[in-house]
C-alpha cells in the first residue's frame, strides 16, 4: 500500500538500515545520501521514508513531506557550497524519463555547469 514500506524496494531498504548508504542528511521524515553513481560533484539523492512511487503521488497524498523533501534538498545544497553557482533539483518520473527506483526521490546535483535541455 502506498505509503507503508515495500519490501522489494531498494530505497525502503536504505531507510531500514539493511542496505549502507552515505548519509548526508536526516529529518523525521526524510533520509539523503549520495548517488552510487553520481554524474556532478554534488549528486544527492533526497527521499521521503514513506514509500511513494514518484514525486507526484508524493505530493498528491503527502503534501507536507514533498514540501520537506524540497526543503531539505536547498539545505544540502547550502551545506555542500554549491548554491552560490545554481544547481539543479530532478524528479525522473516514468521508465521513459530514466526513472530506475520507484521509491520518489529528488536528485540533488550541482557543483559543475549544467547545460539545458538536459538530454
Ligand atoms: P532514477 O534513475 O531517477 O530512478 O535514480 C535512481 C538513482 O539511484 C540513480 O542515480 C542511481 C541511484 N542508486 C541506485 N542504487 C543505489 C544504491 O544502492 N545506493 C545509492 N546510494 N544510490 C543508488
Amino acid at each position: 500500500m502506498a505509503g507503508e514500506p515495500q519490501a522489494d524496494c531498494l530505497f525502503c531498504k536504505i531507510v531500514a538500515g539493511s542496505i549502507p548508504a552515505t548519509v548526508v542528511g536526516e529529518t523525521e521524515t526524510t533520509l539523503a545520501f549520495r548517488d552510487i553513481n553520481p554524474q556532478a560533484p554534488t549528486h544527492v539523492l533526497v527521499i521521503p521514508r514513506v514509500h511513494y512511487p514518484d514525486a507526484a503521488s508524493l505530493a498528491a497524498a503527502e503534501p507536507a513531506v514533498a514540501a520537506d523533501v524540497l526543503a531539505e534538498a536547498g539545505r544540502i545544497a547550502a551545506e555542500e557550497k554549491i548554491d552560490g553557482h545554481g544547481y539543479r533539483i530532478v524528479f525522473n518520473t516514468g521508465a521513459g524519463a530514466g526513472q530506475t527506483v520507484f521509491h520518489a526521490h529528488a536528485h540533488l546535483i550541482g557543483g559543475r555547469g549544467l547545460q539545458w535541455p538536459p538530454g
